[in-house]
């Protein structure tokens, strides 16, 4: 009967893993930037496309970077002619769809750097998926996309 148990946990976990798998590879990033900013600066903005080429929407509900100390979804919103910025609880990856992070529109608020950013140096970006994957991009940091 343990025997039984630790199998079928096992058949479990394998299946798990392997459907986190397949979603993960269901999204395609492209033209990932972070927008560099004057040496000090505690705020930089990430930006990407992430394409979902699967039969399931997927939300990207967390960001986090060994060079940053916390990343936080945004979207830039009008509000009295005065752009603001308003935190997400996710981005929505629409099935068959793309997610644009762009300026002026949603994008990765990046936090507190770790260590000073120079000039098309990569950033990490590990974005967390509601399916429970994760996602890990490579981001150069520049003036303009
Ligand atoms: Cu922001």
């Amino acid at each position: 009967m343990m025997r039984t148990c630790r199998f079928l946990a096992l058949i479990c976990v394998a299946l798990l893993t392997c459907t986190a798998q397949s979603q993960t590879s269901m999204l395609r990033v492209t033209d990932a930037w972070i927008r560099a900013a004057p040496p000090g600066a505690m705020v930089l903005a990430g930006y990407m496309t992430v394409e979902n080429t699967g039969p399931e929407d997927t939300k990207i509900t967390a960001a986090e970077s060994p060079q940053f100390g916390m990343i936080e979804l945004h979207r830039t919103v009008i509000e009295d002619d005065v752009a603001r910025m308003r935190k997400q609880p996710h981005f929505l990856v629409p099935a068959g769809g793309r997610l644009v992070l762009a300026p002026n529109d949603r994008h990765l608020m990046m936090m507190m750097p770790n260590v000073p950013l120079q000039l098309g140096e990569n950033v990490t970006v590990v974005l967390t998926l509601d399916n429970g994957a994760s996602l890990k991009v490579n981001a150069p940091l520049r003036l303009i996309q």
